[in-house]
């Protein structure tokens, strides 16, 4: 053979053996994909890497014993974005936002719902209750001359039951409350009203000085003395009287 032949047999060799060496790495390389692919658990949360060398935990699950094991992003503020009026809810290899009763908002920005300006607040408190809003609710108050619970509200109104007048109790309102307090003419004595005695002292009756006080139950009486006549606050003297008892009594 001459050696052109030779140098030509050389190079188809090398060529074939340059192209075998091609065509196994990317057997090779098929190989590894179809390897990490078929390989990786995705229910497991396994997910190939980017270069197909090897299966791992993808976001949302962290290296457990085994397998790849749900990672809870709930258990701590760090590890979600859920926002301070949601809740967070763990799911499988994820976790979900949402906001909390009374907020409204996409679970990471949660606001108040005004529900004193929203369409069905007419249903929620009384007609006669005023809406207040709340950071996360709201309350009904009662207008001023009405009581309840804002869901209802009613005239505030003295009824005979209310208080007790034999134990010399009367009603009013008070801070938009009914109230029982004593009565004129009588004293918060330690358990209920009693009688306050006018007569004990001048000062607290207008009797006149020719008049007798009388103590009654939650009041008194003026009597003008034997000789005079008047309505007890004021008593003049019966001259014929007095005269006629000054005979009398010579
Ligand atoms: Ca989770
Ligand atoms: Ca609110």
């Amino acid at each position: 053979m001459s050696c052109q032949l030779i140098m030509n047999l050389l190079i188809l060799l090398s060529v074939l053996i340059f192209e075998k060496a091609i065509l196994t790495l990317a057997t090779a390389t098929n190989e590894t994909e179809i390897t990490c692919q078929t390989s990786c658990i995705h229910e497991y949360g396994e997910t190939c890497l980017n270069d197909q060398s090897r299966c791992q935990c993808r976001d949302g699950f962290f290296k457990g014993r085994k397998v790849c094991e749900d990672l809870n992003e709930c258990a701590s503020p760090s590890t979600n974005d859920c926002h301070g009026n949601a809740k967070c809810i763990n799911l499988f290899g994820t976790y979900q936002c949402t906001c909390k009763n009374g907020f409204q908002g996409n679970g990471t920005h949660c606001e108040d719902i005004n529900e004193c300006i929203s369409a069905t607040n007419e249903t929620r408190c009384h007609e006669h209750a005023q809406c207040v809003n709340t950071n996360g609710s709201y309350t009904c108050q009662c207008l001023d001359g009405y009581h309840g619970n804002g869901t209802y509200c009613e005239l505030l109104v003295c009824k005979e039951d209310t208080c007790n007048p034999f134990h010399g109790e009367k009603c009013i309102i008070e801070d938009n409350h009914l109230k029982c307090t004593c009565a004129k003419g009588y004293f918060k004595g330690r358990k209920v009203c009693e009688d306050f005695n006018e007569c004990a002292s001048p000062l607290n009756n207008d009797c006149h000085d020719n008049a007798k006080c009388i103590n009654l139950f939650g009041s008194y009486r003026c009597t003008c003395e034997n000789g005079f006549q008047g309505n007890g606050t004021h008593c003049e003297g019966n001259f014929f009287l007095q005269c006629g008892n000054h005979v009398k009594h010579i």
